[in-house]
């Protein structure tokens, strides 16, 4: 809630700094780090996600779908760029580099535990969050894995959240995801 004020003015600067260039082609504009989200075997949960460096605060948007309608899932950073095990596992544990407990977003929290994924009644979700006190920025995130669970988030069991299987997973990287023109995908800003 108490985002909107701060959000609104960003979004129509935005939105004017892209009107000023009618001639390029969509960018990210802030700089961002992307995940290109993939099914895990026998999944279909999939999007694309953005941190964003926005003065010093870090953004995260975008829009995943094939979720199981009205519910909850877990949403982490996991602490290793490898998704290629097939389930998810290979990208490890929730990036916690200074050593916290898991926990929600508000409290003590791992530095890769986001804000639960909420999929409406046709299992699309829309991600537009401030994260807290990200020291190492968006950048710190590239190289990094971004992993949606089956589950929802407790935030109190250790060190996981007993969130479930991990049914979607992206490396995280520097290089905006493409669509089938090979235009680089626009940071979103009004969702
Ligand atoms: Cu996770
Ligand atoms: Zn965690």
């Amino acid at each position: 809630m108490t985002l909107r004020p701060v959000v609104l003015p960003l979004f129509g600067l935005l939105v004017a700094a892209g009107c000023a260039m009618p001639t390029s082609p969509p960018s990210t504009g802030a700089p961002a780090v992307v995940a290109a989200l993939q099914p895990t075997r026998g999944n279909s949960a999939a999007g694309n996600v953005w941190f964003s460096q926005e003065g010093s605060q870090v953004y995260v948007r975008g829009r995943i779908t094939g979720l199981a309608p009205n519910k909850e899932h877990g949403f982490h950073i996991h602490e290793k760029g490898d998704c290629s095990s097939g389930d998810g596992m290979s990208s490890g544990g929730h990036l916690n580099p200074s050593g916290k407990p898991h926990g929600p977003p508000a409290g003590e929290h791992h530095a890769g535990d986001l804000p639960a994924l909420k999929a409406d009644a046709s299992g699309n979700a829309t991600i537009d969050s401030r994260l807290r006190a990200m020291p190492a920025g968006a950048a710190g995130f590239a190289g990094k894995a971004l992993v949606v669970h089956q589950g929802a988030d407790d935030y109190t069991t250790q060190p996981t959240g007993n969130s479930g299987a991990r049914i979607a997973c992206g490396v995280i990287t520097a290089t905006a995801p493409r669509d089938a023109g090979g235009r680089e995908l626009p940071l979103p800003t009004g969702m």
